[in-house]
């Protein structure tokens, strides 16, 4: 069982009754009807790739772990209707190149998209990379199959486009984290496949630069913009130590990577180039390489990618998975760095994602050098970040989900009401309370 009971952070080690790795999704409504007649609680899994301690059992050995990953049938892709109904244990790789097969994308994506499972992505609402151009999963999702608490399958794969029925009951799903019912199967949005691709890395030097360079980004190239991404000068660095890479640009404290899209290659390096050489002029990048080829494409972004494996490979991580107001991206990375600076100096303040959505992971890192446990500080440089985080208007959890990480921010920082709707929707659909129990919500 010992690849169910932990996740990939080791950051938890629980203990599971057993592994149920169900082949159909009548065997899924199988399982879910047993354990609720006999009361046992249940804790569905994907790739169990994520980030908040969402998909593993807590310690008492009780819990029953039901993995999604046997569900491997992509039951249609369709080109005309723009859509793909696959089940979940597929990965988010091989849905990509389903719809590259047919000729079309499907354009979720992030650094885990490998062994990510799509039932994980929906459960999860996953965001990525591409976010800022076509939202997060929640956005693309057209339908979904679903296992109830009490073993009844809701089929509700539809692939249209407008469905204006009432509650929205599939948005429920995304972003449950497994604590209302089982994703087995989702109907997904496609997109049209762009042609042309264009990625640059940047360098800027100050805080405002970062801003005044989206701005700008989304003034001339608005359309055409599939990825915005951040990363500090220390985040490069480490990347370059930790996994033998090398920087296309002189390093800089900011760093920002670009990649444009669109349906034709005519143009676009020329629009991305005209608006480098804007930012050049106007002193808000300091310098900027163009990728020529496929090769130094992949090699600018593994310099982003490949940030949450460095971190790892670094000591112990402190992750915000936070997000403001995109105006104000500026303000969170310069104060974020100067209370942290203060408070907290031995650690390294490693932020980094996704510009174009205000989502930025506020990473600190306690270096191995420091010793591992234990870690005093963390409560307080969470404190730090979240308070900074609020003044500016913005979200203590943008994509990762609440898991079991982040229950006690929820309740402490979401208004009552917030918490009373979601603790009537979570007692509708799990009355018993065996739905992936602790959470999302806290258990009572
Ligand atoms: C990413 O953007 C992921 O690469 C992981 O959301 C972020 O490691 C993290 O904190
Ligand atoms: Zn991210």
């Amino acid at each position: 069982m010992a690849g169910y009971v932990t996740d990939w952070r080791d950051l938890y080690r629980g203990r599971a009754r057993c592994v149920l790795r169900p082949a159909s999704v009548a065997e899924f409504a199988d399982v879910m009807a047993y354990c609720h007649v006999h009361g046992i609680a249940v804790v569905p899994q994907g790739g169990n790739t994520g980030l908040a301690g969402a998909a593993v059992p807590d310690g008492s050995g009780q819990q029953v772990v039901v993995s999604t990953t046997r569900l491997r049938q992509i039951r249609s892709v369709d080109a005309v209707d723009m859509s793909i109904v696959a089940e979940a244990g597929i990965t988010i790789a091989e849905l990509q190149s389903a719809a590259g097969d047919a000729g079309a994308l499907f354009p979720l994506s992030f650094a885990a998209e490998g062994s990510a499972t799509l039932g994980g992505a929906v459960a999860t609402n996953a965001g990525g990379t591409a976010a800022v151009r076509y939202g997060s999963a929640r956005d693309l999702l057209l339908g979904v199959e679903v296992v109830l608490a009490d073993g009844r399958v809701w089929n509700g794969l539809r692939t249209l486009h407008k469905d204006n029925a009432g509650y929205a009951l599939r948005h429920l799903f995304a972003g449950s984290e497994g604590t209302l019912g089982i994703v087995t199967a989702a109907a997904m949005r496609l997109v049209p496949r762009p042609a042309g691709r264009a990625v640059a890395f940047t360098a800027l030097a100050d805080e405002a630069a970062v801003g005044a360079f989206w701005a700008l980004l989304r003034a001339r190239c608005a359309g055409a913009i599939r990825a915005a991404e951040y990363i500090s000068g220390h985040g490069l660095a480490l990347v370059m130590h930790e996994m033998g890479l090398r920087a296309p640009v002189a390093r800089a404290a900011h760093h920002v990577l670009v990649e444009l899209n669109a349906a034709s290659a005519d143009g676009l390096c020329d629009l991305l180039e005209g608006v480098l050489a804007e930012a050049l002029e106007q002193g808000i990048i300091t310098d900027a390489a163009v990728a020529q080829n496929e090769d130094q494409c992949a090699a600018f972004w593994r310099l982003r990618e490949d940030q949450t494996e460095a971190q790892k490979r670094a000591g112990v991580n402190y992750k915000h998975d936070i997000a403001v107001p995109i105006s104000r991206v500026g303000e969170l990375l310069a104060r974020c760095r100067a209370a942290l600076a203060q408070r907290c100096p031995d650690l390294l303040v490693l932020p980094f994602g996704h510009l174009g959505d205000g989502n930025i992971h506020m990473n600190v890192v306690r270096p191995a050098a420091l010793g591992a446990a234990p870690h005093p500080e963390e409560g307080e440089v969470a404190g730090v970040v979240h308070d900074i985080v609020a003044a500016l208007g913005g979200t203590f959890s943008a994509e990762h989900g609440i898991g079991r990480t982040k229950t006690d921010l929820l309740e402490t920082l979401r208004p009552a009401v917030e918490l009373d709707l979601m603790r009537r929707i979570k007692a509708a659909l799990d009355p018993a309370g065996l739905m992936n129990p602790g959470k999302v919500l806290r258990q009572e």
